[in-house]
């Protein structure tokens, strides 16, 4: 396969995964949903500094896919594909515009600020996520690197940058959005 299909079957499942509403389109609201999905795994309130921290950087997130967005609010397939290209294709754009939100979950999901996460409440946040209750589980032993049942933030921002960066393996991060089932 080449890696033009692979990026864009890759994109594909990004943009499921961020239509929450499976209506067909990406909206700031499907940001607010992920967003709550987030805050509800760590049992954070509303009002306090990682809530606000989350939304921040999920709307920050928002404006960057949203960048071709045509001015109806509504993010379509093909604008999707266009701003993935555009804002988070390379390592220096992803952590400019992704890395804040992930620092931001991880820290919601971090409920005891130790930094690093017990693999059950890692697969309750990939749950979360959209990721299929069957596959929550392998997700999470792949991205516990050195296999202690914990997630550090480290092994949690390496799996993301993975999926989202590398376009020929099956890593972790393609199959955190279904890589070995396309
Ligand atoms: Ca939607
Ligand atoms: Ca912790
Ligand atoms: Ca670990």
């Amino acid at each position: 396969m080449s890696n033009t299909s692979t990026i864009a079957r890759k994109y594909d499942r990004a943009f499921g995964l961020f239509d929450v509403d499976g209506n067909g389109v990406i909206e700031k609201k499907d940001f607010d949903l992920l967003a709550d999905a987030v805050l509800r795994v760590g049992g954070i309130k509303a009002g306090t500094v990682k809530e606000r921290e989350l939304h921040k950087t999920f709307h920050a997130c928002w404006e960057a896919v949203s960048a071709f967005d045509d001015g109806d609010g509504k993010v379509t397939r093909e604008e999707f594909h266009r701003a993935l290209q555009a804002r988070f294709s390379e390592r220096g754009l992803l952590e400019q515009h992704y890395l804040p939100a992930m620092e931001a979950s991880f820290s919601v999901i971090d409920t005891d600020d130790d930094h690093k996460v017990p693999a059950a409440q890692m697969v309750r946040y990939l749950e979360a996520l959209g990721v299929p209750v069957g596959e929550a589980g392998a997700v999470c032993a792949e991205m516990d690197i050195d296999g202690d049942g914990h997630i550090t933030r480290e092994e949690f921002r390496a799996g993301w940058m993975d999926y989202l960066l590398d376009t020929t393996h099956d890593t972790v991060g393609s199959r955190l959005l279904g890589g070995n089932t396309a």
